[in-house]
């Protein structure tokens, strides 16, 4: 088989305060990178790489060196790279496409990657979702609002954004173990397929959730959740005949 295959990582959460290990797992995901630089044909970033992420017109937020370092040599190298924008790092605008060359999707994204139909999303938008968090996400998302905010003075919105960040990722593990019969994943896809049955999906790839899920609909499409870079340092691969998830392991360690 010649054709290159295709990665997947989501929710590094890199920067983030509440993590001491940021630092280590920036290198981390840096060593990844490098590993897969030569063979890689795209990697889907899905979402929430970054904990929190406000680029101004002409200013960008400290740190993220190596991570950037490294996307741009994959990107030098001809590796396409794909970025959907996550609950957490929602103000990627222009900087990084035209500084590095990376697609930036707001949203989900169906394709086709070697015959097979993927439909990919970070997945915080999905399914029913609370009410408050529907409100708060379209605020985030207003253009009205993200101009407002971004003429606070980072000196007061960075603090206050590094808190909100962590407050609500212990929200976030607060979910229910995942169950093929009735999360709201799984049955967006069910859903998915019901509403398309031309646009049959081979794979759901989502992020999101943190826990790592490689499961069959009924229909023999699969649900995958690509688990995270806190705890599981997991990635997605795919070769044109198969899916599989993995453990990235460090040669440094
Ligand atoms: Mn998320």
């Amino acid at each position: 088989m010649c054709q290159k295959p295709i990665y997947f990582i989501s929710d590094l959460h890199l920067g983030s305060t509440y993590d001491p290990n940021s630092r280590q797992r920036e290198r981390l995901v840096t060593e990844f990178l490098e590993s897969i630089a030569d063979t890689a044909g795209t990697i889907y970033l899905v979402g929430d790489i970054l904990d929190y992420w406000y680029e101004y017109r002409t200013v960008v937020p400290r740190g993220y060196v190596r991570f950037f370092g490294a996307l741009a040599a994959l990107a030098d190298k001809g590796v396409k790279i794909t970025w959907f924008i996550g609950n957490h790092d929602i103000w990627l605008f222009d900087y990084l496409r035209d500084e590095i060359g990376i697609e930036i999707i707001d949203g989900q994204l169906v394709t086709e990657i070697y015959g097979k139909r993927f439909l990919i999303s970070h997945g915080d938008g999905v399914g029913k979702l609370p009410r408050g968090f529907r409100f708060i996400r379209s605020v985030f998302r207003n253009r009205v609002c993200q101009r407002l905010y971004a003429s606070i003075h980072p000196r007061w919105t960075i603090p206050f954004a590094l808190k909100w960040s962590s407050h609500s990722r212990s929200n976030e593990k607060a979910l229910p173990p995942f169950d093929i019969s009735s999360d709201p994943l799984a049955e967006y896809a069910r859903e998915w397929q019901t509403k398309h049955p031309h646009e049959h999906i081979d794979y759901f790839v989502f992020g999101h959730r943190h826990i790592m899920v490689d499961r069959e609909l009924d229909d023999g499409a699969k649900v995958i959740i690509l688990g995270d870079w806190l705890k599981h340092f997991s990635y997605g691969y795919y070769d044109g005949e198969n899916f599989s998830l993995h453990h990235f392991k460090s040669k440094m360690q």
